[in-house]
């Protein structure tokens, strides 16, 4: 299975493919958590992303695409992925097409969790307490619900476009959420055949 799970910031895509991952048995692979790790790591790459980051917006293109393309070619991605937070713009959903193209590993699945900005602002809030993650703070998210919308956005509409995309409510219990998507995969299954 080779899913991209898209919605805004703070949807619950890293928690429903944390969720997903035993069922499906393949990676979660989130560009947020490998940024995260390059930043603790303190890594050249990383100091440069974190400045980024902290002021919710996105890093750069050129190294997301390399991030990923070195992750997708370790030997678990093999049995396929969970995509997390990549691609967020229309250059990385192009360049991601070729990237699978290249590898002979077309998507199977592309979900879109929806949740209203004021649960996702109110979400982002409870983490940022409990975690303080700098772009959690309430107006680093507004920003980040912004660029979202300008920017990730179309992406959705470059899926829906090519018949891919399947819109999952995000609101509500973790259980009910992940069967709605597991049910949207096997809808999506018997669409393919
Ligand atoms: P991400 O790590 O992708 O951050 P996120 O969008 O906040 O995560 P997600 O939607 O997975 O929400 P989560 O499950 O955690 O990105 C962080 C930053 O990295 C970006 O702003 C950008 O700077 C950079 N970046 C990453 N990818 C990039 C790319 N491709 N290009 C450029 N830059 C990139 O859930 C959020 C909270 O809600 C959690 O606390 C969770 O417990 C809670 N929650 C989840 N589901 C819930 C539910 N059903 N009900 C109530 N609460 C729920």
């Amino acid at each position: 299975m080779r899913l991209v799970l898209l919605g805004a910031p703070g949807s619950g895509k890293g928690t429903q493919a944390a969720r997903l991952k035993t069922a499906l048995g393949v990676p979660h692979i989130s560009t947020g958590d490998m940024l995260r790790a390059a930043v603790a790591a303190g890594t050249a790459m990383g100091l440069k992303a974190k400045a980024v980051m902290d002021a919710g917006q996105l890093v750069s293109d050129d190294i997301l695409l390399g991030m990923l393309e070195d992750r997708l070619a370790q030997d678990d991605a093999r049995a396929g992925f969970i995509l997390d937070g990549y691609p967020r713009n229309l250059a990385q959903a192009d360049a991601l097409d070729q990237l699978l193209a290249k590898i002979g590993q077309p998507l199977d699945a592309v979900i879109k969790l929806e949740v209203p900005n004021e649960a996702i602002i109110g979400r982002c809030e409870i983490r940022f307490k409990a975690e303080g993650r700098a772009d959690d703070n309430p107006d680093t998210v507004r920003k980040r619900l912004a660029i979202y919308a300008e920017q990730t956005a179309p992406v959705a509409d470059f899926y829906a476009r090519r018949g891919k995309l399947q819109v999952v409510d995000g609101v509500g219990e973790l259980d009910q959420i992940t069967i709605r998507i597991r049910q949207a995969l096997q809808n999506e299954a018997a669409a393919a055949g």
